[in-house]
């Protein structure tokens, strides 16, 4: 075939492109279909067809992706340059009110204006693009490290693979979610293939986003709503309405409904008139969130290490239901609390079927005059812990029991203790098997020490088999110990002792998490684990040393400081350091060769995708910006570099290529 017969297969597919997505668009994000789905089907088979006759024209940003086809073997780590802050809650109109209090007095004004909009019960997302093109998709995690699950997100269609303005960069976040009757669909045919029911439309976008086949997740109808830039080159906004707009002409499917409101009252007026619109939806929210709407009051007001303070979520009330408690169970936790669970006959409340309730404790039991026997009402307390709120004694007939709480532990047969000032009764035995179940999950887990294959049944298997005790006992496992067992063939016994070995070098942070010393939770750990480095100098300090780290609080420094006395945990801590667990928290090596001075990346360089020319050049000490100016220090050009590349001459300022970039710093 000569070059001009392959430049006329070359528009043709060029045109299919273009068709297919505006199509696309039409359907996907405007809800406004112009065409059949025959039509649509049918471009889109020619497309793939010309693709697969002519490897040489496929694209990463073709329509053809959204049909899904990469498989993986796992998601890898995406480290977000922007944290993902999750949103401070308020649960009714006093709280929202002083929190308008708050913004008010901080910026010195009568009244805040805000955005409302309603809080869509889905998985917080981030979407990059480098000069108009989706390169890459992750998931939220802990807020600053995700998962990459691009692949999955690019078969959902009103994800724009092109923008209209080509910026260098742009960042979003956006909640991905699944229709309610695409979710009842999905549960139809679960059933009748016999497989397991999603509990919830969460769960089940939940699960389709963590596919590694992106032709189920293809399957699987997910949407998206926008909210939010996180990053942007080339562009400057003011207010969060105008990014909202922004995003709309980009081709995004932005967060229906949002309304400028002025004043606290005005936006609570709109939260309530989400709240009423809740039911009449096709999509789960949980809630609608108010942000103040001016971008340089955000940067004022700023945020703690969770949550920015310049918006709030208020979360709707829980549904309610009622159903008969017919027994309570004792649940042994992770730290020896002794938690008493309700019972329940089945019952299908906030978009699930509910057969356990938690009791919270023995106090909240007597107060509320539960028993055995009981026609309850329950709630799901932020719409996820189901909890039995109050008993409907009326209903009551005589049979029904009063609970008392053993002397006993029910896992291990110790006596159970209850401190000064604490709800929560204690098992306080080292060798409680219910204990040690639920440390080794947690210490596994993760956000802990991530150990592939070790979940829970094989946990429990382990410990069964005496085989270990704790989690450093994991670090002694040897192949020969766990090949023979039920559930172990050869290749998954390999597995797991590789993945126990590579956990040993998961870091610091995680190794303070997966301790389970009490009140710290993830972020404190990282903290902890940046400010004190080893866990050698962690153990040497006292409380007020520990307090000294912003956002770690007096209680937490006291919570570190009895684990670190405790004769159990400094066994434990010796016996992993021996095993080789590494114990230090890595910074990331920040070399100065680029101190002070700016680049500016333009136009498609010939290995390097944008945003690891921007890590690489930040990693030296240098800053990335997105435009050109007389304090630019350098232009990094590739291929097609526009308008930037003559200012940059203009300005005399130096160019340089991705080769000599690497030279620079010795790469090459
Ligand atoms: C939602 C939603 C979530 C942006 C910066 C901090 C919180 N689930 O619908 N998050 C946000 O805002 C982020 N907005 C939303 N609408």
């Amino acid at each position: 075939m000569d070059t001009k017969e392959k430049q006329t297969v070359l528009l043709e597919i060029e045109a299919l492109r273009e068709r297919l997505n505006e199509y696309g668009r039409q359907y996907y994000v405007l809800d406004q279909p112009t065409v059949s789905d025959f039509v649509y089907d049918d471009l889109m088979r020619k497309l793939i067809e010309l693709e697969a006759a002519y490897p040489e024209f496929q694209s990463p940003d073709s329509p053809s992706v959204r049909v899904g086809g990469e498989v993986l073997e796992g998601f890898s780590q995406v480290e977000h340059a922007v944290q993902m802050q999750s949103l401070g809650d308020v649960f009714s109109k006093e709280e929202f009110m002083a929190f308008d209090e708050r913004v008010c007095s901080a910026l010195e004004v009568e009244y805040a204006e805000y955005v409302v909009e309603p809080k869509i019960d889905g998985l917080s997302v981030s979407l990059e693009y480098e000069n108009g093109r989706f390169t890459r998709g992750s998931t939220r995690g802990n807020g600053y490290v995700g998962e990459d699950i691009t692949a999955n997100l690019k078969t959902i269609g009103s994800i724009p693979l092109i923008l209209a303005e080509k910026l260098p960069y742009l960042e979003v976040r956006g909640e991905v979610y699944m229709p309610r009757e695409a979710f009842v669909q999905l549960n139809e045919r679960q059933e009748s293939e016999e497989k397991p029911l999603f509990a919830n439309p969460r769960n089940a976008a939940a699960g389709s986003l963590r596919q590694l086949d992106s032709r189920v997740a293809a399957e699987r109808r997910l949407d998206i709503f926008v909210f939010n830039i996180q990053q942007s080159e080339g562009k400057v906004f003011s207010t969060h309405k105008e990014t909202l707009d922004f995003l709309a002409a980009q081709g995004f499917k932005v967060i229906p409904s949002y309304k400028v409101c002025h004043g606290g009252e005005e936006a609570y007026a709109e939260i309530v008139r989400i709240g009423e619109s809740r039911g009449g939806l096709s999509f789960d929210i949980d809630g609608a969130v108010a942000k103040v709407n001016n971008l340089q009051e955000r940067d004022m007001l700023g945020a703690t290490t969770k949550t920015p303070r310049w918006a709030a979520a208020y979360k709707f009330p829980a549904e309610q239901k009622e159903t008969k408690m017919t027994d309570i169970l004792l649940q042994v936790g992770r730290t020896g609390a002794v938690t008493p669970n309700a019972v329940l006959e089945p019952v299908r409340i906030a978009g699930s079927t509910v057969s356990r309730a938690t009791l919270h404790n023995i106090d909240n039991i007597r107060e509320k005059d539960i028993r055995i026997g009981d026609t309850v009402i329950i709630q799901k307390a932020g719409d996820i812990i189901p909890e039995v709120v109050e008993v409907a004694k009326e209903k009551r007939d005589g049979t029904e029991r009063i609970f008392e709480m053993p002397e006993l532990c029910p896992a291990c047969g110790e006596p159970l203790f209850r401190e000064e000032g604490e709800a929560a009764v204690r098992c306080l035995s080292s060798n409680c098997p219910a204990q040690q179940l639920r440390s080794i999950i947690h210490f596994a887990s993760r956000q802990a020490m991530d150990i592939d294959g070790l979940g829970p049944a094989i946990i429990q298997q382990l410990l069964e088999e005496g085989l270990i005790h704790d989690c450093a006992d994991l670090y002694d496992l040897a192949y020969e110990d766990i090949v023979d067992l039920e559930r172990f063939a050869e290749k998954s016994a390999q597995n797991l002792i590789r993945s126990i070995e590579k956990s040993k070098t998961q870091g610091l942070d995680r190794l303070l998490f997966g301790l389970g010393i009490r009140l710290i939770g993830s972020r404190a750990a990282r903290l902890l684990a940046e400010n004190f480095g080893d866990i050698e100098v962690l153990m040497a300090a006292d409380e007020e040393e520990i307090a000294a780290v912003p956002d770690i609080g007096g209680k937490m420094a006291a919570s570190i400081v009895h684990y670190f006395k405790e004769e159990r945990s400094l066994r434990l801590i010796a016996h992993l350091k021996d095993a080789g667990v590494v114990m230090t928290f890595e910074r990331e090596e920040r070399g100065d060769l680029f101190a002070g001075k700016t680049f500016v990346i333009t136009g498609t360089l010939p290995t390097m995708k944008r945003n690891e020319a921007k890590a690489l050049i930040e990693k030296n000490g240098g800053k990335v910006s997105g435009s050109v100016s007389k304090k630019t220090s350098y232009v990094l050009a590739g291929e097609d570099a526009g308008s930037k590349l003559e200012k940059a001459k203009e300005l005399n300022i130096k160019v340089i290529t991705e080769e000599e970039l690497l030279e620079l710093i010795n790469i090459k």
